[in-house]
């Protein structure tokens, strides 16, 4: 057999590839031509904007890098390792080669144990509404001041890389560089959770992850083990709740509220102390998407929602929350129907306003995703002073177990040197060395007390500024217990249920209904029916029927349920949403010979609208619109289904309607538009589209006409109402 000559035997002295960026991985590097002598000066200029702490590589103007290995030492060839010829061994005196391989081999860390797939941005903490009445924390004290933040979105179940529309709880974990030190908010978009006790969150997030023999299903609780625990926990019911419901599949980080879940207090200068819950709003309002489409966006695009946030703060349109606080007193809580202290429950807002005392913006994307999202380290135990815990049981694990985590993650207790995780304030201590220590202080004193003087000596312990906690008596018998005042598992379900609207009803069924038919073992299906009964029978009779099994006796209820607990509307995506399209996103679907006087009229309304669109063609390189236009598209047909999109409008010619009818990927985009129950704009030419479609007879009051400029304004108009629900009763069957 003839030989191919390999790279490797390529002339030394071969000319560099014609292509510089291109892959002449047999010649000498592209680059080299250009490079600077080999000891010219290279600078590490660490980032100023610190969040990675990251290198960037930099010589005198206009030269280009030297590539060094970690020591420093120029690299003249980074494409071949060092052979005894050209066809014989690598030698292992390749320090270079070694070197490069060795850290590639290493580059990993483990993946968080929950929360593994998250993104982050920066951003900060703006107070509008001073809390110095009530709380001594340097963060509440002066209004228009601005702290510094970064925030972390994540999925719980699913790994590092699995798809972001996972059905699942979201993380909400914020990081306040405070001048009196780090606060970390480590919340979820859901105000309550699944277990009372820390204790129990292994035998949680087990049931929840992949089945340990066979390591499926990725990223979803639609399996036996997660609803048979559940089945046998009855504290889950009101997480159950919210986590059938649409605020696990949202749109966009941006969409979603965020909670702290616990309660918390906050402490002023005398020690007193006022009980809290936080809260953040989205500016956006919330949103949701249908759980079909939620599916399809998994396979379209995995990282829709990191790439959504990405692409939100890089055009400038940043997200933003407002920082909400639940005030009370002893007396509050001595008079609710449930303990404040049991995180499976909410304290409605109809019962304690809300108070809004900040915002938070997110206004800069990372440099580096691993030196910041993936090493940034939240610790619920970070409060700064002026802050405080409660005794919720749930939380004082917390407490022990975000420590403990750290030190298997990054390797190390010196994780607080990455300047992800550095306090931004001056901070001071005799904690020294251990691995990959950074922050190595000089001189001789070590300890404390000492005398070596007030500057040699090093910090003191300042019992005024210093952090305090609240003089909580405490006293009983030592033992494993739960409260009897935790006893009552069904009644906030209820409420919960009964405040949302009615579609969002049939999706909380509709969500039961899929789950518990991957459920395997109809013992587990029926014992969760068992647990509806007590929360509502229109909802157990729904799932029953959608399992097709008969109703089940209730489950034992250690509290009988309250009936009558008001509904609130705090609660509902629906009642709490944007009513405008502002920061959403229109897919155009455009062939050649559209109509270009619409197309610029749309795409105008769309702007006036604060909203973005991107254009889907049948070929990547665009559409010709008929005054000769060339508009250049976003997505070919098949990688740019509707369900990447807020609403849709087809803009086709007759020749582009008549191509796109023969095309299954541009039926699906109409299809799934109208499944999903989306605003849909249609030019009379798309009418063939829709015929071939099969969906041509039921188009409904959303399927607006696009003919004029009017017709454009008043399409994205409509599209602020986010989706047209009554079409799902006409396309879903288990509606029927
Ligand atoms: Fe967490 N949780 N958690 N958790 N949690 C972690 O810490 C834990 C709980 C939450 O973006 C871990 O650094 C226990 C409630 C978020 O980096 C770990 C219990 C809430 C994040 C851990 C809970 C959360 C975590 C894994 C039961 C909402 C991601 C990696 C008592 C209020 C933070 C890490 C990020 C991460 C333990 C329950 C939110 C293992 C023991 C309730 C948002 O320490």
């Amino acid at each position: 057999m003839p030989k191919t000559p390999a790279p490797s035997a390529k002339p030394k002295n071969a000319k560099p590839a014609a292509d510089p960026g291109g892959a002449d991985i047999g010649g000498e590097s592209p680059q080299k031509a250009s490079l600077p002598p080999a000891d010219a000066a290279i600078s590490h200029v660490y980032g100023e904007t610190q969040g990675s702490g990251g290198e960037t590589h930099q010589t005198a103007q206009g030269e280009v890098a030297v590539l060094t290995t970690q020591h420093g030492i120029p690299v003249a060839d980074d494409q071949n390792s060092l052979k005894q010829g050209p066809r014989g061994p690598t030698l292992l005196e390749d320090a270079h080669f070694r070197e490069k391989i060795f850290h590639f081999d290493h580059e990993r860390i483990p993946e968080r144990v929950v929360h593994a797939r998250g993104y982050g941005a920066h951003g900060y903490f703006e107070l509008t509404d001073s809390l110095a009445d009530v709380s001594r924390a340097d963060v509440f004290q002066r209004v228009g001041e601005r702290t510094p933040a970064f925030v972390r979105f994540s999925t719980v179940a699913g790994s590092k890389g699995s798809p972001d529309l996972a059905r699942d709880v979201r993380g909400f974990a914020v990081k306040l560089y405070t001048q009196q030190g780090n606060w970390d908010l480590v919340g979820n978009n859901i105000p309550v959770f699944f277990i009372q006790d820390a204790i129990k969150f292994p035998d949680l997030i087990h049931a929840a992850k992949p089945e340990p023999d066979r390591d499926f299903p990725q990223a979803q609780t639609a399996h036996d083990n997660f609803w048979d625990f559940i089945s046998l926990t009855p504290e889950s019911m009101h997480m159950v709740m919210w986590i059938m419901s649409d605020r696990t599949i949202p749109r966009s980080l941006r969409t979603i509220e965020g909670f702290g879940v616990h309660t918390f207090r906050l402490l002023d200068a005398e020690g007193k102390s006022t009980f809290v819950k936080f809260h953040w709003k989205p500016k956006a309002g919330l949103q949701s998407v249908a759980w079909n489409e939620a599916v399809k966006i998994n396979g379209a695009d995995p990282d829709f929602h990191r790439r959504d946030l990405w692409d939100a703060i890089n055009s400038g349109d940043f997200p933003q929350w407002e920082l909400g606080v639940q005030l009370f007193d002893d007396d509050f809580a001595d008079s609710f129907d449930f303990d404040v202290l049991d995180p499976t429950k909410i304290i409605p807002e109809e019962l304690v306003p809300v108070r809004i005392v900040g915002r938070l913006v997110l206004d800069r994307v990372v440099d580096n995703f691993f030196a910041e999202t993936e090493q940034v380290a939240f610790l619920t135990h970070n409060v700064p002073p002026g802050i405080d815990f409660s005794n919720d049981p749930l939380l004082q694990g917390r407490n022990f177990s975000y420590l403990d985590t750290q030190l298997k993650r990054l390797g190390g207790p010196n994780f607080t040197h990455l300047p992800i995780n550095a306090p931004k304030c001056p901070m001071g201590n005799f904690q020294q060395d251990g691995h990959m220590a950074m922050r190595n202080p000089k001189g001789r004193a070590n300890y404390e007390p000492n005398s070596w003087g007030p500057t040699a000596g090093g910090p003191r312990e300042d019992p005024v500024r210093g952090f305090t906690s609240y003089a909580e008596a405490a006293d009983g018998p030592k033992q494993r217990v739960r409260s009897e005042s935790f006893a009552d598992h069904y009644s906030q379900a209820r409420q919960f249920f009964t405040s949302q609207a009615p579609i969002e009803q049939k999706h909380i069924g509709d969500a039961l209904v899929f789950e518990l038919s991957k459920v395997e073992r109809p013992d587990i299906r029926s014992r969760i029916v068992s647990h509806l009964r007590n929360i509502d029978e229109t909802l157990s009779a729904t799932v029953a029927d959608g399992l097709g099994i008969d109703l089940p006796e209730p489950a034992q209820a250690a509290r009988p349920t309250i009936m009558d607990l008001p509904p609130s509307d705090a609660l509902s995506i629906a009642k709490n949403g944007p009513g405008s399209f502002e920061g959403r996103k229109l897919g155009i679907l455009l062939t050649d010979g559209a109509d270009a006087a619409l197309f610029k009229a749309l795409i105008g309304a769309v702007d006036k609208a604060g909203a973005v669109y991107e254009v889907i063609a049948p070929k990547i390189a665009g559409a010709t619109l008929s005054d000769g236009t060339s508009v250049a598209a976003k997505h070919k047909v098949d990688g740019g289904p509707s369900v990447l999109f807020d609403a849709v409008a087809v803009l086709v010619s007759d020749a582009g309607a008549a191509l796109l009818a023969g095309d299954a990927a541009a039926k699906d985009f109409v299809t799934d538009a109208f499944a999903h129950c989306k605003f849909i704009g249609l030019s009379k030419e798309a009418q063939l589209l829709f015929e071939k479609a099969g969906i041509a007879d039921d188009l409904d009051e959303a399927c607006l006409p696009l003919a004029t400029a009017k017709d454009a304004n008043a399409f994205v108009a409509a599209c602020g109402a986010l989706r047209h629900w009554p079409r799902e009763m006409a396309v879903d069957l288990d509606a029927k």
